[in-house]
């Protein structure tokens, strides 16, 4: 019997795009549940809690996108994300991946910094989440404050050395990127992409693909431009779980 699986959450969190892009790896077909993220209550109540992604599969559902990637091999063995022989390897990179790398994404938004452009980015943001469950004005207005202020990023300082500049982190945190995907051609040294390839890949497209950069500014950098190419082949072309109506970019406009 085909299993029926669930994603719910919101594509403006990387743990959503991971997640999926686990999913669309595999080629588990999925269907995307949209969570509005002030009113979590209509789509993740049975499940208790306001944290996305939640991932469903039948009647058992899961939160931690990493834990995603084992509980997926453990019922889907096909195309491993976590293959059992690189484990223990893929873990302790695992561990850069969640506590330096996705800290990007959030770094800026603790930044005291009202330029206009900054509330250009929250507002594309806010309606990127509106596309796919439709927010009120004045909470789409508010946007770049009511994320600056969310406790859950806030928590994520204990990751983050709030003395280096969000510029110094991305410098830093792309040179560490470089180092681990090494001679490749996957994370790691492996043959194949694995979980972690998958949690790295969508960050980098998402903002491109969603109008919030001009330019796919990774692909400056020769070896993670292959790397993105090589990876993005397993993937859809919109692999970022945003709205059809919020995707302005794909692939081939940076080729
Ligand atoms: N460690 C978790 C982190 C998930 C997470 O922080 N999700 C954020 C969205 S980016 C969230 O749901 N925040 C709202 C909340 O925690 O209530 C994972 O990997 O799944």
């Amino acid at each position: 019997m085909t299993p029926s699986i669930k994603l719910y959450g919101y594509a403006t969190s990387p743990y959503v795009r991971k997640t999926g892009a686990f999913l669309y790896y595999k080629k588990l077909p999925f269907t995307h549940v949209p969570v509005n993220p002030f009113a979590t209550e209509d789509t993740l109540g049975k499940f208790g809690g306001t944290q996305v992604p939640v991932l469903e599969i039948d009647d058992e559902w899961r939160r931690e996108s990493s834990d995603h990637a084992l509980w997926l091999d453990e019922k889907f063995p096909e195309r491993p994300l976590c293959p059992a022989e690189h484990r223990e390897k893929i873990l302790e990179i695992d561990d850069w991946v969640s506590h330096s790398f996705l800290m990007l994404n959030f770094r800026g938004a603790l930044d005291e910094d009202d330029s206009l452009q900054r509330r250009f980015r929250f507002w594309r943001l806010a309606a990127i989440v509106s596309a796919h469950t439709p927010l009120p004005e004045e909470v789409r207005n508010q946007w770049p404050e009511l994320v600056q202020n969310a406790p859950f990023i806030h928590a994520m300082k204990q990751h983050m050395n709030m003395h280096e500049s969000t510029r110094d982190m991305q410098t830093r945190v792309m040179a560490e990127l470089i180092g681990h995907i090494g001679e490749g051609p996957y994370i790691g040294g492996f043959a194949q992409p694995t979980m972690l390839d998958l949690a790295i890949v969508p960050q980098l497209l998402f903002g491109f693909f969603t109008g919030l950069e001009e330019k796919l500014a990774v692909f400056q950098a020769p070896s993670l431009k292959d790397w993105i190419i090589r990876v993005a082949g397993y993937l859809p072309e919109n692999p970022v779980l945003a709205h059809n109506m919020a995707m302005v970019r794909t692939l081939k406009d940076a080729l």
